[in-house]
């Protein structure tokens, strides 16, 4: 079929066509999408079993659907499967993560971690099938070498992160969203350019069966929207 194509003061424009439903059908399809993300959960026990890149490669060009200032697309994603690389990871991430339990995390942040029973050694890291690794540009850089702005870049990196946890929960996978501090490590080890700084780390894969979660308690709707 022919896409519709209009010019707007020298820049194309196409038709924008999508489905939409009936009120009842809305409400059916926003009931049962909240109902089964309510059920996505932060996983820190990993299986080992493996998954199919093409499966990687596709939620990470769902996590890209995501609006960014501009539409710069001011992301990048390192994808680590390799065990060297991994290990390496789980080393400096210790490292960093053992500093900051034992010494640089103030008593009340480690009192707010208790009911999630975390500490710094993270085994994940070697575990998880995949690791990928999401960078916010702060900047683009063009062949010349010049500096080109990026705008909303945590914005639009975080809302990138929020879809790529969508996916890898329809994917029926389950993801950590790590952020061992500081993050630079990252950058030495993925050798990124300048231009890229470390914004979240997500082991991907399968949950190890029987495991357990936190029983954490969602905010109602009362206590996070208030309508005007
Ligand atoms: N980065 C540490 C500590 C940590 C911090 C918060 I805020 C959490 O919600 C969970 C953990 C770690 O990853 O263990």
């Amino acid at each position: 079929m022919d896409q519709k194509i209009k010019i707007i003061d020298g820049y194309e424009f196409i038709a924008y066509e999508h489905e939409s439903y009936s009120e009842k059908e809305m409400l059916d399809r926003s009931q049962s999408f909240y109902e089964w993300m309510d059920q996505r959960r932060t996983v820190r026990d990993f299986s080992d079993k493996p998954i199919p890149k093409e499966v990687i490669d596709n939620l990470v060009l769902t996590a890209s659907t995501a609006p960014s200032g501009a539409h710069k697309q001011p992301w990048s994603f390192c994808v680590v499967s390799d065990p060297k690389l991994k290990t390496q990871i789980r080393i400096a991430a210790e490292e960093e993560e053992y500093e900051s339990y034992n010494s640089r995390m103030p008593p009340e942040w480690l009192d707010d971690l208790r009911p999630l029973q975390t500490d710094w050694k993270k085994p994940f890291l070697e575990i998880a099938p995949y690791l990928i690794v999401v960078f916010k540009k702060t900047y683009d850089l063009a062949p010349d070498g010049k500096k080109k702005t990026n705008y909303y870049v945590a914005e639009s990196v975080g809302l990138a992160c929020g879809l790529l946890l969508t996916a890898i929960h329809h994917a029926g996978l389950v993801a950590l969203t790590h952020t061992p501090s500081p993050m630079n490590f990252l950058t030495k080890l993925l050798k990124r350019p300048e231009n890229e700084k470390p914004f979240l780390l997500i082991p991907v894969g399968y949950a190890t069966a029987g495991t357990y979660v936190p029983n954490l308690k969602r905010k109602s709707l009362e206590q996070i929207a208030t309508y005007y």
